[in-house]
């Protein structure tokens, strides 16, 4: 046996020692962008993040409503792939038939809401124009809409059903999918409307045009709809069934593919690789792992992966480490990780992007994650306590909370993430089923995450992530250091309702 007798770190075993901040490291001057797939020097890669954090590949995470959130806020989710290939296929279909900046995404109803719903929806999105669909999602069949006019000069009570005084499908103008924003806009005049829905053939809300979005984008009036502005997704895959599913995401318009294994360094990952690379050549984007040291990044990195994502069992509803004893310390595995692929981009030219995945508990995590060489991170518990996550939220104990459980629960028997290619089947759980609490809604969450990202850049003197990667001055901490770095020696106070 060989004998590593360093202990392995995670992140809340580390600290960044702030470096001199010139008056320009200020966070509206920091940028976030970041390689999603791999380049060669001087070149640019084909697929960047405007933010360092994509989502987990996972059921209670990736859908197709978190991928088009996500996107918007400039990240990039992967749809969960432990699903049939029709259904992932049509989730990332979803995501790119979404058309960036008409369709009101957050204001949406069920067919069952009342009025101080919609009430409350307006007051939230500051939308008038509400559409009901079939499961309150934008992504939902559309079944009527609601505007102010519908019951600004009755008298409804709160709790009427929106149902009464929606305008119904039957009853409202559309035009199906593909229509141009001028031919839209030639139907809105002509029939005096205020705004029209787009309806794909199979009932869904693809778009809504509003008689002012022809006036703010006037220049080029039938860019708006046609291909221009799809969002980036990615796709989960697996090494069993990869020679149907990838012809499918890849028709789909997934935009980059991610091999969804716990424990990467294979032989599986090599024949699923090679085949994309024979079928497709450099065409098709597919990130691969996980792995935990500068062995299994070689060999991902000689096998043509475009990106390498790192860690075994650091997440939080992952049992790995406690079933089967293998897994490393997810900052050490990181640390290594990007020192191997620093070596052989000095060596090829090639610079391959390296995802830290799992164990992010504070928002701080993902910036020692990128400090230590990470170009973005996954999240899966993150993710789970916002809106746009495909789980339930429910009312437990008094608190909100969504439900979160991991890809090798018997929940979700992603068998295909754990075999050896003998079982067909989840032998036995590798992760549990669980609550996270409730966190609202994404863009503000992400937004706040990013913010507090960009303040330690400015303090270590960084305003991007590759100066930051290049001036992080990182310090192990003691046991008694991190009591030392929360609030301690002090009766705190309880939170009143609205701090908590
Ligand atoms: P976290 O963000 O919740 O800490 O971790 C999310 C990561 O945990 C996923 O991206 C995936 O790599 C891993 N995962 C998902 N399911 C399991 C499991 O059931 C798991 N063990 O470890």
């Amino acid at each position: 046996a060989t004998y590593i007798n360093e202990p392995a770190h995670t992140f809340n075993e580390y600290l960044l020692i702030p470096g001199y901040s010139s008056s320009e490291c200020r966070p509206e001057n920091v940028s976030l962008h970041t390689p999603l797939v791999k380049f060669k020097k001087g070149e640019s890669p084909a697929i960047e993040l405007s933010i360092p954090m994509v989502s987990a590949i996972m059921q209670s995470v990736s859908n197709d409503t978190m991928g088009i959130a996500l996107a918007k806020a400039g990240g990039v989710s992967f749809i969960y792939g432990s699903q049939s290939i029709e259904s992932e296929a049509a989730m990332v279909a979803r995501v790119k038939s979404h058309k960036a900046g008409f369709v009101p995404s957050d204001s949406n109803v069920r067919p069952d809401a009342t009025l101080a719903d919609i009430l409350a929806l307006k007051e939230k999105t500051g939308h008038s124009t509400v559409a009901v669909t079939d499961d309150g999602t934008a992504n939902g069949k559309l079944v009527g809409i609601v505007s102010s006019r519908d019951y600004r000069v009755s008298r409804m009570q709160p709790t009427d059903k929106v149902s009464g005084f929606m305008t119904p499908l039957a009853r409202l103008i559309t035009a199906p999918d593909g229509t141009s924003l001028s031919e839209a806009n030639d139907i809105i005049w002509d029939k005096k409307l205020n705004s029209l829905p787009i309806v794909a053939k199979d009932g869904r809300l693809t778009a809504f045009v509003f008689r002012k979005d022809y006036s703010e984008h006037k220049e080029n009036p039938n860019e708006l709809l046609d291909d221009h502005k799809r969002y980036v997704v990615g796709a989960g895959i697996n090494s069993r069934d990869y020679k149907e599913r990838v012809p499918a995401l890849v028709k789909a318009g997934a935009d980059v593919l991610c091999i969804d294994s716990s424990e990467g360094f294979s032989e599986w990952q090599k024949l699923t690789l090679e085949w994309i690379r024979k079928e497709y050549g450099d065409a098709v984007k597919v990130g691969a792992g996980n792995v935990v040291d500068r062995e299994g990044f070689l060999f991902l990195a000689e096998c043509g992966a475009d990106f390498v994502k790192v860690g075994i069992g650091g997440g939080s509803i992952c049992i790995t480490r406690e079933t089967k004893g293998i897994g490393r310390g997810q900052a050490t595995s990181v640390i290594e990780v990007c020192q191997a692929r620093d070596e052989y981009y000095r060596k090829t030219g090639v610079y391959i992007p390296v995802c830290s995945d799992g164990g992010i508990v504070y928002d701080h995590h993902i910036t020692l994650a990128l400090a230590m060489g990470a170009d973005f991170v996954m999240l899966g518990r993150y993710f789970a306590r916002f809106d746009e996550s495909p789980s339930e939220k429910l009312l437990v104990g008094g608190t909100f909370v969504k439900e979160y459980w991991g890809e090798g629960s018997n929940r979700a028997r992603n068998w295909q993430r754990y075999d050896f290619g003998g079982a067909g089947k989840l032998s036995f759980e590798e992760g549990v089923d669980s609550y996270v609490p409730y966190a609202g809604p994404l863009k503000e969450n992400v937004e706040r995450t990013c913010l507090k990202i960009k303040s330690t850049m400015c303090n270590c003197g960084a305003v991007t992530i590759a100066e930051l990667q290049k001036k992080a001055k990182l310090t192990l901490v003691s046991a008694t250091s991190i009591v030392e770095g929360g609030a301690h020696d002090v009766i705190r106070k309880e939170k009143t309702a609205t701090e908590k």
